[in-house]
């Protein structure tokens, strides 16, 4: 049985070490084989060195680049390509979510399909300040997706939580997946709520450290056009059909969720690469150049 954690990162060169070993301590703790892939896009400061370094000092370590930012939804999901582990944990890289519950986590799945470390107290500071619109943008979307899927609100305690545990089979059977970002979170959940896999929540402790990568306008727009492609991948896979006839204005209109904008798409040109810059294997460039395509 192996354990694969997957840690997105966007210039988190602060944090992101600290975090790694207390990662590791945490799966030597649990005592079963592991891997931790390290994925970076467009970071701007020494994130990438760092990870590299961590690549070339630990077997166990993967260290995925790629060029422009593409979001930590795009981070995860090649990081999910990239990994080899029956048991999968997706963990933000900012030292928030406390890595010694991973074995309480992993434990959890012996009873669940996927255990999501859940925050009783979520707050947003920037800069010292309390953001009360993130959390109204937050509440506000967690509604909309709630009500879209039809998710009893007490089977959820938290939607975007970047701390979770699963097995893999629940990820090959929730494709597409297809955020870019910070929506991933909530897209396996739903999806694997929708699909019927259990899903179990454990307290987790949340420190917050007021350097939030979200960008207020941009951010939450996108994580709504995303829901509204979930919704429309899922209508199109029951009715067998590939677009959806609507009337706008009274205007007949056809919808197909691929065209939806949902981020920055990755061109099948670039390359991104894998553990000491060394390029990333063809399979997994094929993957990127089908994710790609599929935007
Ligand atoms: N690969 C990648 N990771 C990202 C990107 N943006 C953010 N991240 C990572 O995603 C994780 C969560 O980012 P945060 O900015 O803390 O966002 P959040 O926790 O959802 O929201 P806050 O409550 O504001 O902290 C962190 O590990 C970030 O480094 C990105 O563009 N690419
Ligand atoms: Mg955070």
């Amino acid at each position: 049985m192996i354990i694969s954690v997957i840690m997105p990162a966007y210039n988190e060169e602060k944090r992101i070490a600290i975090c790694f070993h207390r990662v590791v301590r945490a799966l030597e703790e649990y005592g079963q084989p592991f891997e931790i892939i390290l994925e970076e896009d467009g970071n701007t400061d020494r994130t990438p060195q760092i990870i590299d370094n961590l690549a070339g000092k630990y077997a166990f370590v993967k260290a995925l680049h790629f060029p422009r930012r593409m979001g930590k939804g795009f981070g995860t999901r090649m990081g999910l390509e990239a990994s080899n582990g029956d048991l999968i944990v997706l963990l933000d890289s900012d030292m928030e979510y406390p890595p010694e519950r991973i074995p309480d986590l992993l434990r959890g799945i012996d009873a669940n399909d996927v255990t999501v470390g859940a925050r009783s107290l979520w707050r947003n500071v920037k800069n010292g300040e309390v953001r009360a619109i993130r959390a109204l943008l937050s509440r506000i979307y967690n509604v909309i997706v709630k009500i879209l899927f039809k998710v009893d609100p007490q089977r959820i305690q938290d939607l975007q939580s970047g701390f979770k545990a699963f097995k893999r089979g629940v990820i090959e059977a929730i494709q597409p997946i297809t955020s870019n970002g910070f929506e991933i979170d909530s897209e396996i959940l739903i999806k694997a709520l929708r699909k019927g896999f259990k899903i179990g929540f454990i307290p987790v402790t949340y420190t917050y450290k007021g350097d939030s990568k979200v960008d207020i306008i941009r951010d939450p727009v996108k994580m709504l056009l995303s829901v509204l492609r979930w919704k429309l991948d899922e209508k199109f896979r029951t009715r067998g059909e590939r677009h959806l006839k609507v009337r706008y204005l009274g205007f007949p209109m056809r919808v197909t969720p691929e065209k939806v904008p949902i981020g920055p798409s990755w061109s099948p040109t670039e390359s991104g690469s894998c553990i000491d810059g060394q390029p990333l294997s063809q399979e997994i460039n094929f993957r990127v150049k089908n994710l790609g395509e599929s935007q």
